[in-house]
C-alpha cells in the first residue's frame, strides 16, 4: 500500500488516480483504459482541426466513411498496439476482428466515431469502448465485459466509464487531463425524457406507434440528436430517461450492433441501476454469433424498460 501521508488525496482527481483509488483492478487494465483515453485526447483534437467531408471508401456494412471515422480508426489502433495488453481488437470500421498478441489479456471492441454524420452539422458526437478479457468476443455475451467507456466529443469532452463499480464522469481539461466531475451516477426507475430511435419502424411495429403516443400523451420529454452517445448520455447526466432503437423498415433489427454499440452501452446502464433489453432478454446475457450483429435496444431507467418491452411484444 503506497504512503498516504507522501501521496494524499489531489485536489483534482485524474483518471489514472480514480481507477486506482475506486476500481480495484488490475494496473494492466487502468493502463488500456488509460491508453483509450489518450487516444481520445487525439480524436478530440483531430474533430476540431480536421475538415469534415468524406473519404470516399465504404466501410464492411456499405457505409461511406467519413475522413475522422478513418482517422478515428487509426488512432485508436494505434494507442491499443502500444498498450501492449491488447490481444486483438474489432472496430466498426474492420470487418473482421484484428489480433495484436495472442498472449496478452484483453480484446477492446470500439466505435471509433460513433453519429460521424453529425460532423458536419457540429452536432456532439463520440466513440465507444468494451473490454472483454481474451481474445475473442464470439460466444460471450456484454455481460462478459470487464469494463466499459465512452466519450462524447460536444460543446465539452466527457469521458464516462465503469469497471463494475458504478459509473463515473470525467472533463478534459484545458491541459489535456481528464479530470473526475461526477462519480457513482445513477439512473431513477422513472423515466421523463425519451429518445426514440429508428421511428421509420412505427410503419410496421403498432406497438412502436402506440408507445409513441403514450410518450406524447404523458407529455414526455423529448430529447433526440441521432448520436446514440449523446442520447444515452444525456439518461446518465439527468439521472433517467429512456432510449429506442426497435427493428423495423430499413432496419429489421434496429440499426445498432450489438457488440460494439449496444454491449457498452447496457454494462454502463446497468453499473448505473438503469436496465438494457431487447425487448426479450437483457442485452448483458445475449450471446454474441457475430460481430457485426445487430440488435433492438431498449435502454435506460427500468420501469420503463419494462414498460415498452411489454408495449412491444
Ligand atoms: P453510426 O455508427 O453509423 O454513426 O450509426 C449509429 C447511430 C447512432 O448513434 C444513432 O442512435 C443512430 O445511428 C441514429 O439512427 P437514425 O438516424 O436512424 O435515428
Ligand atoms: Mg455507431
Amino acid at each position: 500500500m503506497q504512503n498516504e501521508a507522501v501521496c494524499p488525496i489531489p485536489q483534482r482527481i485524474s483518471l489514472n488516480h480514480h481507477i486506482y483509488r475506486t476500481g480495484n483492478v488490475p494496473d494492466s487494465l487502468r493502463h488500456l483504459i488509460l491508453d483509450i483515453s489518450r487516444a481520445a485526447k487525439y480524436i478530440h483534437y483531430a474533430i476540431r482541426n480536421t475538415e469534415a467531408g468524406l473519404a470516399g471508401t465504404r466501410n464492411q456494412f456499405g457505409e461511406e466513411q467519413e475522413k475522422l471515422d478513418v482517422l478515428s480508426d487509426d488512432i485508436i489502433r494505434q494507442h491499443l498496439c502500444e498498450s501492449r495488453v491488447v490481444a486483438s481488437y474489432v472496430s466498426e470500421e474492420q470487418s473482421e476482428a484484428v489480433e495484436l498478441d495472442p498472449t496478452a489479456p484483453y480484446t477492446v471492441v470500439f466505435d471509433p466515431l460513433d453519429g460521424s454524420s453529425l460532423v458536419d452539422v457540429n452536432f456532439a458526437i463520440g466513440s465507444i469502448f468494451g473490454i472483454y478479457k481474451g481474445m475473442h468476443v464470439i460466444g460471450s455475451t456484454p455481460g462478459d465485459q470487464v469494463a466499459a467507456l465512452y466519450v462524447l466529443y460536444g460543446p465539452r469532452t466527457l469521458l464516462v466509464y465503469s469497471v463494475g463499480n458504478s459509473v463515473h464522469e470525467f472533463i478534459l481539461n484545458e491541459v489535456g487531463e481528464f479530470i473526475l466531475l461526477r462519480e457513482f451516477l445513477g439512473v431513477a426507475d422513472i423515466a421523463k425524457n425519451y429518445s426514440p430511435g429508428n421511428l421509420r419502424a412505427v410503419n410496421v411495429n403498432a406497438g412502436y406507434r402506440s408507445l409513441m403516443d403514450v410518450w406524447m400523451k404523458e407529455e414526455m420529454t423529448l430529447r433526440y440528436s441521432g448520436c446514440m452517445v449523446a442520447d444515452v448520455h444525456h439518461i446518465l447526466s439527468k439521472g433517467q430517461g429512456i432510449f429506442t432503437n426497435i427493428g423495423g423498415g430499413k432496419y429489421p433489427l434496429g440499426k445498432l450492433r450489438l457488440v460494439i454499440e449496444c454491449g457498452p452501452f447496457a454494462y454502463l446502464m446497468e453499473q448505473a441501476g438503469g436496465a438494457a433489453s431487447d425487448g426479450t432478454q437483457s442485452i448483458l446475457k445475449k450471446k454474441i454469433d457475430s460481430l457485426d450483429q445487430r440488435s433492438p435496444l431498449i435502454i435506460g431507467s427500468k420501469t420503463e424498460v419494462k414498460r415498452v418491452c411489454k408495449m412491444l411484444k
